[in-house]
């Protein structure tokens, strides 16, 4: 801000700034303001929690959650730079104490924001002790707390996941170590979090292959890793009924990074696996959109193709830069996408008890406090205005109709019985000899996007 900036302007600017250091956050709960002004980017524009969107309160189609991972634990450290989030709540120490001011701060921050879930690793909450008995007793303080203030704060569980990656114990994968002894000290941090996930009341639990996947085929009996890995959720299923666990299981497909090559690669990799070993009752698809532009498809293919076969389940709702080949976790901030996604999800009937979770990161150069407020109010009107579009699209049905023209062929004849898999070469040759070569029908793609970018 240049000092020619009038004084309401400069006064507006030291308040944000004095965010910075102050904690509890001094931030009002954020208001719904339809005529907010442009710049106003502490209030909803478009997320009007109860307002009714076919049939529907908004948060019940847009159940966002906030990510304990990126937005109270992550530093900014990149492979070339040092932390740049440095938080006035932590004090730099790996404590309890500094876990618990933490976890205050968390739902403080997710109270004003108005979400009303939250996910976690077991690691983001509670600091991993010298053994596994300690730290699993690090662990039963903190969910002591965090018990305690989802039912001061009304706000839920989401979903809880484990830490398999960072741990140097899994630098050569979890489930699919080549070593038993680090499988098994996986299935044990698993037994524990699916009881973290019972007592806290998870409405769903996730898996992440971090480092399931391989660097060089050289050194990796890959049918055996995959084995290994069915037998481990094998194991996860039998203990979850045991308990009384009631959350669903979701998996959730990234290609590569950390490993060069990941074995859930993406939607379709991931569902192949499930009915190969007969897991596809037991788990449905987390997607990442981030992760599906990084399999090298658009932005919404995953969230589409896990749908399209039932297997929907949540969605971790960030971006990636479209100029960029790696995980960039950005929070979702262009309303198009935001519109094919919830188009998806009004088409299915909603997500739940899945939900938007936000796995996303301020950039490291946004590094005050507030960013992360405004980062997720954005995301969150974003959302909220793709939703608006999405529902007009369907009301329509316009887009839909013309999608189902394009198929008409299939809804009588030779076309419905190939549709109903009941026609056989010997009618579809007898049908080519007495009708010849199709006609061309014309794709009209462009009118697709035409009429698509007439709603936005
Ligand atoms: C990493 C993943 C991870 C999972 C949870 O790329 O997105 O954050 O969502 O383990
Ligand atoms: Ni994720
Ligand atoms: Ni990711």
């Amino acid at each position: 801000m240049s000092s020619f900036a009038p004084a309401s302007e400069k006064a507006e600017s030291s308040k944000l700034a004095a965010l910075v250091t102050t904690y509890p956050l001094d931030i009002k709960k954020i208001p719904f303001n339809p005529t907010a002004k442009v710049d106003d980017v502490l209030s909803f524009r478009y997320y009007n929690e109860s307002e009714i969107i076919m049939e529907k309160p908004m948060h019940e189609w847009l159940r966002f959650s906030v990510c304990y991972w990126h937005t109270f634990r992550g530093t900014g450290a990149d492979p070339f730079g040092f932390p740049t989030l440095v938080r006035p709540w932590d004090d730099g120490t790996d404590s309890i104490e500094n876990a618990e001011r933490r976890m205050r701060v968390a739902f403080d921050f997710m109270s004003k924001l108005g979400v009303k879930y939250w996910t976690f690793h077991d690691r983001d909450i509670a600091p991993e002790g010298k053994t596994l008995a300690e730290t699993n007793s690090n662990l039963d303080r903190l969910v002591e707390l965090a018990s305690q203030l989802q039912s001061e704060t009304g706000i839920k569980l989401l979903w809880n996941t484990c830490n398999l990656f960072a741990h140097p114990r899994y630098s050569n994968g979890a489930a699919t170590n080549a070593d038993a002894h680090v499988v098994a000290y996986a299935a044990a941090q698993v037994k524990k979090s699916l009881e973290i996930g019972k007592k806290l009341g998870a409405e769903n639990f996730v898996f992440w292959g971090g480092r399931e996947g391989y660097h060089t085929l050289l050194n990796t009996n890959v049918r055996q890793e995959l084995d290994n890995m069915a037998n481990f959720f094998k194991m996860v299923v039998a203990y979850k009924k045991k308990i009384g666990f009631t959350g669903q299981f979701l998996i959730e497909p990234k290609p590569k990074e950390p490993s060069k090559h990941q074995y859930d690669y993406d939607a379709m990799t991931v569902i192949a696996f499930l009915k190969t070993y007969d897991l596809d009752k037991d788990f449905k698809l987390n997607i990442e959109p981030n992760h599906t532009t990084l399999a090298g498809h658009c932005h919404e293919h995953d969230v589409v193709m896990a749908s399209a076969y039932n297997m929907l389940g949540s969605i971790d709702s960030n971006t990636g830069s479209p100029d960029l080949g790696w995980d960039t976790d950005q929070f979702p901030m262009d309303v198009k996408n935001a519109a094919m996604i919830m188009q998806t999800v009004l088409q299915q009937g909603g997500l739940a008890p899945g939900g938007l979770n936000f796995d996303c990161k301020v950039r490291r150069e946004s590094s005050d406090v507030i960013d992360m407020m405004i980062a997720h109010v954005g995301a969150m009107d974003c959302f909220a205005r793709g939703l608006r579009v999405a529902a007009q699209i369907c009301h329509d049905g316009l887009l839909e109709n013309m999608k189902r023209e394009r198929y008409l062929s299939f809804a009588n004849g030779l076309g419905d019985k190939i549709r109903r898999g009941i026609a056989t070469l010997e009618e579809c040759d007898a049908y080519v000899n007495e009708n010849g070569e199709p006609t061309k029908i014309s794709g009209r793609q462009e009118m697709f996007e035409s009429v698509l970018n007439r709603y936005l």
